[in-house]
């Protein structure tokens, strides 16, 4: 902890108290996680300097940022267009929300059978904990979720918020919807910016968000290989490390990564060994630095090899067309890229349980586990679709609800162990 980032958090009204122990805390935990692991990527070292100096560097660049008259977008949800964002000049980042340490200040006002991630957010910014929240000029919500929405309102007495309409169904009204929200978003971004967001600096952004995309993509196709060439749990961190990087520098360091997996597989070498049991995570997201369920799949001897969720194939999947044209036509193909990501906020929402499905062939798992944050009830009612679905094609399913707690760990560690101990492997 340098005086300068003690100085930088005291000018961004830190409670540096409640600061020390969430980052005292984190240490030991990363270190237990991560750096325990056997035979890393050399690669994955940038990660991990990302997240060792989690609230030092970055934020200072966003702190430069604001000094030079740009502005930083806080986001909460994989349904913010980002190349709007950064077509204006601004930062976006996606806030964390993964920890249990800021859950009980939240609970002092949100109800507490409210979900982790809205209560872990909320909290961040109650507590004055996060130097993101703090450095950012705008939060940006959206209503996949009731209880985000009227989070969203309370949040609006602290700090200023947009709230975008997401839909709930993926009809020709809805999609028509949902692109005069892309539209009305753009307009927002130029306002808070001052800037006019051009066909020329959508076109580039859309060209960088897509190459972050790809790279990720490359990533999880790896992760095809057996023996698998990275864990989990590392190739979670990439994801989660690529919502609040710089967007090109992120791209080039997965790359890089990419790079070495690459031999890694040409080679057979593998983070587990070849028989290890395949298991797809799919459900709610895991924010940093949520990395329970991996932690406890992975020490019981499991590959995670891929997840269906925003902190993985929902936030990279689908490209948006680069062909440029008039901002209306970007706008249009930005806004139908998005109604691609299968949420469970949808209904009808068939196209989710396809790629769990196509997901779970195309990465030759052994069984998924569905994860579900506990009161959230979108997922948890959709865990019944999933089930009825994976008994119909034959593979295996185990179902968790949980929340950022530890208390329930030992009960997880014995269903895992029974559900591992079933799939044969
Ligand atoms: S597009 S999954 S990031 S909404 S877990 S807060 S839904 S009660 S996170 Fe999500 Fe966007 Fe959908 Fe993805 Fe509510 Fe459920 Fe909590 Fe959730």
């Amino acid at each position: 902890m340098t005086n300068d980032n003690i100085k930088m958090w005291t000018e961004l009204g830190i409670d540096l108290e409640k600061h020390d122990n969430l980052l005292n805390a984190l240490g030991p935990i990363f270190q237990e996680i991560y750096l325990s692991q056997q035979n890393r990527p050399d690669g994955m070292a940038f990660f991990d300097f990302v997240v060792g100096d989690i609230h030092g560097i970055r934020v200072r660049e966003l702190r430069q940022q604001a000094k030079n008259g740009g502005k930083v977008v806080a986001t909460y949800c994989v349904f913010v267009p980002e190349e709007v964002v950064w077509a204006a000049g601004a930062i976006p980042v996606g806030l964390c929300a993964g920890t249990q340490f800021s859950v009980p200040i939240a609970e002092e006002v949100l109800p507490r059978n409210t979900c982790a991630l809205i209560k872990s957010s909320f909290g961040f910014k109650l507590g004055r904990i996060c130097p993101y929240v703090e450095s950012s000029h705008l939060i940006v919500g959206e209503t996949t979720c009731d209880g985000k929405k009227k989070m969203f309102e309370i949040l609006a007495q602290h700090q200023p918020v947009y709230v975008m309409e997401v839909p709930n169904k993926k009809t020709r009204l809805a999609r028509d919807l949902w692109l005069g929200e892309v539209v009305a978003f753009k307009d927002v971004i130029e306002e808070l910016t001052g800037n006019r967001i051009t066909a020329d600096k959508l076109e580039r952004a859309t060209r960088q968000v897509n190459n972050r995309r790809r790279a990720l993509k490359r990533l999880y196709q790896l992760r095809q290989a057996n023996p698998v060439p990275i864990s989990g749990k590392d190739a979670l961190l990439v994801t989660q490390v690529s919502f609040y990087d710089d967007v090109n520098r992120a791209t080039q360091q997965i790359n890089a990564l990419c790079d070495e997996v690459e031999v890694r597989v040409t080679t057979g070498e593998g983070a587990f060994t070849k028989n290890a049991p395949r298991i797809l995570i799919s459900g709610s997201p895991m924010a940093i630095p949520n990395w329970k369920l991996h932690h406890i799949l992975e020490t019981a001897g499991a590959a995670v090899v891929c997840e269906e969720s925003c902190t993985g194939t929902r936030f990279f999947g689908d490209l948006i067309s680069e062909d440029g044209g008039t901002i209306e036509e970007q706008l249009k193909a930005i806004s139908e890229r998005y109604m691609k990501i299968n949420c469970a906020c949808f209904t009808p929402n068939q196209e989710r349980l396809n790629d769990i499905v196509r997901l779970a062939r195309e990465y030759r798992v052994d069984g998924v586990v569905h994860y579900n944050l506990q009161f959230c009830h979108t997922y948890a009612n959709e865990a019944v679709l999933v089930e009825q679905t994976l008994a119909r094609e034959g593979i295996p399913l185990l179902c968790i609800e949980t929340d950022y707690a530890d208390e329930d760990i030992g009960q997880l560690r014995t269903r895992v162990d029974a559900f591992l101990e079933m799939i044969g492997r």
